[in-house]
């Protein structure tokens, strides 16, 4: 409220200035000082305007480089997957080019309009046109834009090709709502199960079709875990609204689309630990951790509790705007080595298991009379002809 009053307090003070300087303007006509009042520029003007361009090259110059000093540092560092210093390296080359060519371009235009700035005395040359000079101009960036478009195809379709048949593959589903993520491993028969949103039941969050065998051994989690040096595919689900999976660190995004399937693959190459002795990122935690304990400072003499120090994970986001809590929309991310990580999955409980035993616990917990049919989920919905394309269009196929 206080910044929208100060807003407007200027916004009348400079309407009151721009009257007074009118008014000004008023009482000098027919004065000695003012005896040029037409509109035409005079040499003068022409001057101090080519002088301004002059300063504002500049001042694009002196910001560029200041900007590149100050905030040159918060750029992601070491990729985290196979395909992104092929990423990296795209990124780096059309940066370049932009930033030699908008540097000449730019010092070009505004020389030019200094050098040639209006005189009295001076005259325009009448140039028709020059094929010579107009075919270069053309044929420069048609080859560079043309060799940067096929490199960029070429990266794209190394990036985004799925070799479905390869066998060593993971398939994982990324499942989106407002706003968290949830994953689901495929098991080990590497299948991922149906599913649709209206099999979503109790624990059975995703939406999974327990009728479906397929379903039975697929895992759910919380925490994506991935294995390093392993390709792994995502199969990305949505519940309600549009989200969009980005994996920075792995320069990965895919948008999740409600329902649809999208997929997309890569292959971790740092485990969390190794990414954690990056310099790079242990300068950013270093940071991090600095300003956390000057806002401790401030906290603890306000008797509340310190902020815990920071120790850095890769982070699954979600990089569509997709309602309030859209900005804390995360899941956390570890990549393990193989051994690790199998470890782990051997270690989480199967949906269909899992499922079960609530169900028998649910039973002993209940009077004999009252008994609960032991295919309670399976049964959920008679599916009609129209959800049944739904279903199938839902479907994960892997294989
Ligand atoms: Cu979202």
């Amino acid at each position: 409220m206080t910044s929208l009053l100060i807003i407007a307090v200027l916004v009348l003070l400079g309407i009151a200035i721009w009257q007074l300087t009118k008014i000004f303007h008023l009482t000098q006509v027919g004065s000695a000082a003012n005896s040029d009042s037409s509109e035409i520029a005079t040499d003068k003007d022409n001057s101090v305007n080519g002088y301004l361009m002059f300063a504002f090259v500049g001042f694009i110059y002196i910001f560029t480089i200041y900007s590149l000093v100050k905030w040159g540092h918060l750029v992601l560092g070491t990729p985290a997957s196979e395909h992104g210093s092929d990423y990296d390296n795209l990124m780096a080359i059309s940066m370049w080019l932009i930033f030699t060519v908008q540097t000449i371009t730019q010092f070009l235009l505004h020389y030019f309009s200094f050098k040639y700035r209006g005189k009295k005395t001076r005259v325009a040359y009448y140039y028709a046109d020059n094929d010579k000079l107009e075919f270069i101009w053309t044929i420069i960036p048609v080859i560079v834009l043309a060799g940067l478009i096929l490199y960029g195809l070429y990266a794209w379709t190394n990036i985004m090709f799925i070799d479905d048949e390869k066998e060593e593959a993971l398939y994982v589903e990324v499942y989106a709502k407002q706003f968290g993520w949830e994953a689901r491993y495929a098991g080990e028969d590497g299948v991922l199960g149906k599913s649709n949103i209206r099999y979503i039941e109790g624990i059975n969050t995703m939406g999974v079709d327990m009728s479906d065998p397929n379903a039975q051994d697929d895992i759910p989690s919380t925490v994506l875990h991935l294995p390093k040096g392993r390709k792994v595919i995502f199969k990305f689900r949505s519940q309600d609204v549009l989200h969009s999976a980005y994996f920075p660190h792995f320069r990965a995004q895919m948008n999740v689309v409600p329902g649809m399937v999208t997929q997309f693959g890569f292959t971790p190459v740092l485990t969390t630990d190794e990414m954690r002795l990056d310099p790079g990122i242990e300068q950013k935690v270093a940071n991090i951790n600095k300003i956390r304990s000057k806002k401790s400072v401030e906290l603890v003499a306000n008797g509340e509790a310190a902020l815990d120090p920071y120790t850095f994970d890769y982070l699954l986001l979600c990089n569509k705007i997709c309602g309030s809590s859209h900005y804390n929309m995360q899941m956390k991310v570890i990549v393990d080595t193989e051994e690790d990580f199998n470890k782990w999955l051997s270690e989480q409980k199967a949906l269909g298991t899992a499922i079960k035993e609530l169900q028998e616990s649910a039973q002993e917990e209940m009077p004999a009379e009252e008994e609960v049919p032991m295919d309670d989920l399976a049964h959920t919905v008679e599916l009609d002809s129209t959800m049944t394309t739904i279903a199938d269009s839902t479907a994960v196929k892997n294989k």
